[in-house]
């Protein structure tokens, strides 16, 4: 086609009018699932209204990547919706605000920000080392005890973030850190999950219980992000960077002094307090649910644990502690990780995109400002890429001699791609490789005796969250009587 725009009309869901195909998506809080299944009836794309706003929804991978790789830019904007712009202060942050100049410039800063201080720093290694140390620490004190993992997988994940933003961290017990915790969890249960006010702006007159919540966290966690900030900009001088906020602050002042900003174009405070409540959100809860996800299928698959404890036993022993450059060594939990992410998808949904312009997908026209909905879940449970999806196979990110990771189909896009591309996938692998590494070299992790197996059904929202429950961490035989470290 000469314009470049498809000629075909996309199959739609059958739409009312004022509440579009809600009807055939209410009553199904699993959202991801829904969509997946409706491939069946109106094949693997097609549109759906959402109130008065058209969705194209992508379930193949083909079609993802021509979304986010091959026409990337006509895709990268992001709706306005009542919660996240209350999170973001109408899109102020990097994750929620659409494509433009200002956009673009703020996910450079963070990246070269991210760049200096987090990925392959030495820094960093050793904070995720030394919250890795106080995690076994925990695990070891509670032995034989059906432990809920999850506010210490939180607080280790947390003050990884917290050192990188804020060069603070937490101690168990924390008034602060509980507070953070309950916020957090009221920002993730109500926030982008389409709730009602998404799709009808003109709800927010009525009074409503997930708007109220979410209110109320939001101003938890703008007192503590304001008190942060303040801090660091009074102590900022301009010559050491201690952390990502004074890594912000230095560079804002140095664009401002090389070229005053065009008007409309400045990063003012509430730019970098929403970007730095992005990093801080993201950082936590998109790592904390991946560890979670790892712990449960670690329960229901021994073998699996116990292959990636053989495979530690032999390449680095019991006497020093695992480290960052022993990545190539352990391409079996290389892989457990890899088969994680894909299975369970901590973003289903991604964040949406919206067209910029008219385009197409495949060979279909897509109109100006459409949201499209990647379905992840449909991406990494395709049966035409995937042997037997539902199964948690590790192996087979593995090469034939079990050596080198890679990835058997195209289908896997845990991360995302192309301009939207996640920001913090580097932090977040080197995070998970050493906590779980540091966890299994010294524990065994089983189901409590007395309890069934935790479900694996995921809890739909902004990230695909983990039912509560609870583990024993054993100490492993080989570390009875040794003491290193
Ligand atoms: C966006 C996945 C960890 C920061 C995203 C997206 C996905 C994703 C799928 C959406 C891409 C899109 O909309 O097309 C993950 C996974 C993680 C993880 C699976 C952990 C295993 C992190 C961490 C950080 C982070 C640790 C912070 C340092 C961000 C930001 C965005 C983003 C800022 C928004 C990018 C944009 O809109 O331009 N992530 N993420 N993520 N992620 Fe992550
Ligand atoms: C998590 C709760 C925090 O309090 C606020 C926050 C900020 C950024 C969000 C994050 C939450 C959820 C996961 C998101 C992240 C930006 C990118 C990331 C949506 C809502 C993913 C996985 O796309």
């Amino acid at each position: 086609c000469p314009t470049g725009t498809g000629t075909g009309r996309l199959r739609s869901l059958p739409a009312l009018p004022l509440v579009g195909s809600l009807l055939q998506l209410a009553g199904h809080p699993q959202l991801h699932l829904r969509l997946w299944r409706l491939q069946g009836r109106y094949g693997s794309l097609y549109g759906l209204w959402m109130g008065s706003h058209y969705v194209v929804v992508v379930n193949s991978y083909r079609h993802a990547r021509e979304v986010l790789l091959k026409k990337g830019k006509a895709f990268a904007g992001r709706p306005r919706t009542v919660t996240t712009d209350l999170l973001s202060r109408g899109g102020k942050d990097i994750a929620f605000a659409s494509y433009g100049p200002l956009w673009k410039f703020q996910r450079k800063l963070v990246h070269a920000a991210l760049s200096m201080f987090g990925e392959g720093s030495v820094a960093l290694e050793k904070i995720i080392c030394r919250e890795a140390a106080s995690l076994c620490e925990t695990l070891g004190a509670a032995q034989d005890v059906a432990l809920d993992m999850a506010p210490e997988l939180t607080r280790a994940v947390t003050n990884v973030v917290c050192s990188l933003c804020f060069n603070s961290s937490y101690r168990r017990g924390d008034p602060e850190f509980e507070a953070m915790l309950e916020y957090s969890q009221g920002i993730v249960d109500t926030v982008a999950k389409e709730s009602l006010v998404d799709i009808f702006p003109w709800l927010q007159i009525f009074p409503n219980r997930d708007l109220a919540l979410l209110k109320r966290c939001l101003k938890v966690r703008d007192q503590l992000l304001q008190q942060k900030f303040t801090e660091h900009k009074e102590a900022f001088c301009g010559d050491t960077v201690r952390d990502l906020m004074d890594a912000l602050l230095q560079v804002r002042l140095n664009a401002e002094n090389n070229s005053p900003p065009e008007p409309g174009l400045e990063l003012t405070d509430d730019h970098l307090l929403m970007t730095v409540g992005d990093i801080f959100g993201a950082g936590v809860e998109t790592t904390t649910t991946v560890l979670k996800w790892a712990v449960l299928y670690l329960l229901h698959y021994p073998e699996v644990q116990k292959k990636i404890q053989e495979e530690m036993d032999q390449k680095i022993g019991l006497a020093r502690h695992p480290h960052l450059s022993d990545r190539p060594l352990l391409p079996y939990l290389e892989a457990t990780i890899s088969e994680v992410l894909r299975i369970r998808p901590v973003s289903p949904l991604l964040i949406p995109h919206v067209s910029l312009a008219d385009t197409s997908i495949g060979e279909y026209s897509i109109p100006k400002g459409a949201r499209v909905v990647i379905n992840l879940w449909s991406v990494h449970h395709d049966e035409k890429e995937w042997d037997k999806p539902e199964e948690f196979n590790p192996g087979r990110f593995l090469d034939e001699q079990g050596q080198h990771i890679h990835s058997p189909s195209p289908s896997y896009l845990p991360f995302g791609a192309g301009i939207r591309v996640c920001l913090g996938e580097v932090l977040a692998k080197m995070e998970l490789f050493l906590f779980l590494a540091w966890v299994l070299q010294r524990f065994t992790l089983e189901c409590p005796q007395d309890q069934p197996l935790p479900s694996l059904e995921g809890k739909f929202g902004v990230v695909l969250q983990v039912q509560k429950f609870r583990v024993k961490a054993r100490l492993r035989e080989v570390w009875r009587g040794e003491m290193v470290g």
